[in-house]
């Protein structure tokens, strides 16, 4: 007899972009990623209440048999110095294995990067669907004054490397000047 997994349901709350019943919450602060802003005296003085990023609201648990994994992640607004809070980003383990976002709630940017050396940013709002290439690293950045939040989808197997971003930083940072968000040239990566 083949084994057959039982279908799913999760319910997102469209309001807040959170999911009450998510098998797995991942919760990030700065403490998580410090090493990620660029503003590392902003990075101590925040880090005295250690705010909360953003949270992820996954629907299957880690060690599930699913083939796709699914999550809502929710960046809440906020600033370390000029740059916006946003995720750590990553890689998948698996360089043929792409994602895709959906926007819910919000105003973002997604920027993204290949390991040798191609960037590409595209904006996030409600109904945006951002398809991201098997080998294109992602980080997801919160530019508005509310919560952004976005439905993700990704193959089960694809893996998380999270290194290759941490070692290096992204090409591009999304900072805010004047009250608008602009994208600029990361003048501590190391690919430069
Ligand atoms: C999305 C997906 C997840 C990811 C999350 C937060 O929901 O891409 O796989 O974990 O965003 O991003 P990060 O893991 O880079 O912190
Ligand atoms: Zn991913």
């Amino acid at each position: 007899m083949p084994h057959h997994l039982m279908p799913m349901l999760s319910q997102i709350d469209l309001q807040h972009g959170t999911i009450k019943d998510a098998a797995e919450v991942i919760v990030r602060r700065l403490s998580d990623m410090q090493g990620h802003y660029q503003d590392q005296n902003a990075v101590r003085d925040l880090l005295q209440e250690d705010p909360i990023l953003y949270r992820v609201y996954l629907t299957t648990p880690p060690d599930h048999e699913y083939q796709w994994r699914t999550a809502m992640s929710v960046i809440e607004p906020g600033k370390v110095g000029a740059e916006y809070y946003m995720t750590k980003g990553h890689f998948h383990k698996d360089q043929q294995a792409p994602e895709v976002y959906l926007t819910l709630l919000g105003k973002g940017q997604i920027v993204m990067q290949t390991h040798d050396g191609q960037t590409e940013t595209q904006p996030m709002l409600p109904g945006a669907v951002n398809y991201i290439p098997g080998g294109w690293a992602h980080r997801t950045i919160n530019t508005g004054d509310s919560p952004l939040a976005f439905f993700a989808v990704w193959p089960a197997d694809a893996g998380h490397d999270y290194a290759g971003v941490a070692d290096r930083g992204f090409p591009l940072l999304v900072l805010e000047e004047n009250g608008q968000p602009v994208v600029v040239p990361n003048p501590h990566y190391e690919g430069s």
